[in-house]
């Protein structure tokens, strides 16, 4: 069968994760494809061996790109999420009326019917995903898959995917933007926060992104929200499919919440479910992951799983790497990679899971957020702060006087110091709150960094 891109003239703007399996997808459908990326040519040769024959690298960015985007030569535009859409290029095309889409529409757009839950929100996507992920696992005959921001674009999974694939799909704000068609199952907001404020202008246009996650969904398809969170309580008028409320504060009528040492969950999809809170139950630390724990419990019951299924998926679950990642223990010295924290609130999440005794470190690339509301914490809970990277000056500056400060070159002096400073009981937190674009490919190799000379303290 003919697909809806064979013989379209498509242009790839990028040549990551991303641009490289749309790229191979779309060439696989029978499309021209040209790819373009910023980097030199030759910092792209490892990529490019990745690209299926006949996908072309045409050399040269805003030359190139601006003298291809022509009516006449470009059917169609797709963009990496990591490419602003107020980059010029893409303004020339929709100026022109060519059509601009991002790789997550495009591979919906062939994926085999079956159903499909999305996750976003500011932190805690990911452990929600591989969570979701693990309780649609236990159900017979069917498996599931997770993709995404985690790192997998749904385009390089698609031959894994048939209508027994339930498909967990992880969105970040950069990949809705360029949604037009994408409409799951099941969409889930954790929370939203400050985030990625540099591309989305305010917090208007973030929330304004994460609220693509729900706008096809219809009276079949659900949305699962914080009823903790303000900005997901203000969207929950907007939402035009059935909705499901989870809360770890409040009682709710009906949906997923707390009630005395149990979680409740009377979503309306199965009779009520119960879990008790005891140890064992699960092995994920803090408050905050109760709350992704209710997301994948509001899931699961969407999907009509039993307790006992959901209960075991939750308490065989280990969590996910760089997410407060319990490295080692050393001379009564707790280590925890938390190098995911790339923003304010999730480094405050993470020392709301520790009661006190905190040897913290922070720092790496700014998002040009105050760092302020972490000061109260951190002078109830932290004994020394380590601080590193480009955003170090600043993060002094903003937490004087709240503890001992302490700044240092890297990783791994970090690490050091850390180690020497702290006393038997100690937690050593490495919870950065900024991204890791400064010395770091990304926030795994940051993390990677700080467990290699975590295992070689002796
Ligand atoms: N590039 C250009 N022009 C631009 C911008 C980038 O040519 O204007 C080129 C770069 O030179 C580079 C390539 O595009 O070669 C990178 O593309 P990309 O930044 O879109 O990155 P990918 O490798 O495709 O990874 C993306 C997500 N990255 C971003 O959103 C920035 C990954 O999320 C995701 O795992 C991957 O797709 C698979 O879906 C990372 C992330 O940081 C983990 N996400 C943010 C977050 O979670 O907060 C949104």
């Amino acid at each position: 069968m003919k697909s809806i891109y064979s013989d379209k003239n498509i242009l790839v703007i990028g040549l990551g994760l991303s641009g490289v399996a749309a790229a191979n997808l779309l060439n696989k459908e029978g499309a021209r494809v040209f790819v373009i990326d910023k980097k030199p040519r030759k910092e792209l040769s490892k990529t490019i061996k990745k690209l299926r024959e006949g996908v072309r690298l045409i050399p040269g960015y805003s030359v190139s790109g601006s003298a291809i985007i022509k009516p006449d030569f470009t059917d169609m535009l797709v963009i990496s999420p990591g490419v602003n859409p107020d980059d010029p290029l893409v303004k020339q095309a929709e100026k022109i009326k060519i059509p601009v889409s991002g790789e997550l529409e495009v591979a919906c757009s062939l994926m085999p019917e079956t159903k499909v839950v999305a996750v976003t929100g500011t932190n805690g996507k990911t452990t929600t995903v591989e969570l979701v992920k693990a309780i649609l696992g236990t159900q017979k005959k069917r498996r599931s898959l997770a993709v995404g921001n985690i790192g997998l674009p749904l385009s390089a999974c698609l031959d894994r995917i048939n209508d027994r694939t339930d498909v967990v799909i992880e969105v970040s704000s950069y990949q809705l933007e360029t949604v037009r068609t994408f409409h799951p199952y099941v969409s889930v907001i954790t929370n939203i926060t400050p985030d990625h404020l540099e591309r989305h202008k305010n917090m208007n246009g973030y929330i304004r992104a994460k609220a693509k996650i729900f706008s096809r969904q219809s009276k079949e398809d659900c949305c699962i929200l914080n009823a903790d969170d303000r900005n997901c309580l203000d969207l929950a008028g907007r939402v035009r499919c059935r909705r499901v409320m989870f809360s770890r504060k409040k009682k709710l009528r009906k949906g997923v919440f707390i009630k005395g040492n149990r979680i409740v969950c009377n979503t309306g999809f199965t009779p009520e479910l119960e879990f008790s809170l005891l140890p064992g139950f699960t092995r994920l630390p803090g408050p905050h992951n109760l709350e992704n724990i209710m997301a994948g419990i509001a899931v699961g019951s969407i999907f009509g799983l039993s307790e006992a299924s959901i209960g075991k998926a939750i308490s065989s679950f280990r969590g996910v790497e760089h997410r407060l990642e319990t490295v080692r223990k050393i001379n009564g010295v707790k280590f925890i990679n938390d190098s995911k924290s790339t923003n304010v609130q999730s480094c405050r999440t993470a020392l709301d899971t520790f009661s006190k005794d905190i040897i913290l470190i922070m720092g790496g690339r700014g998002k040009g957020l105050p760092y302020l509301p972490l000061k109260k914490s951190i002078k109830k809970k932290v004994k020394t702060l380590i601080v590193f990277g480009e955003a170090a000056a600043e993060i002094e500056g903003e937490l004087k006087g709240s503890t001992k400060i302490f700044t240092v070159m890297d990783v791994k002096r970090a690490v050091g110091l850390a180690y020497s400073t702290a006393e038997q009981g100690c937690t050593v937190l490495f919870s950065p709150a900024c991204s890791s674009f400064d010395r770091y490919k990304n926030f795994e190799e940051r993390g990677r960094e700080f467990k290699k000379w975590v295992r070689r303290l002796q």
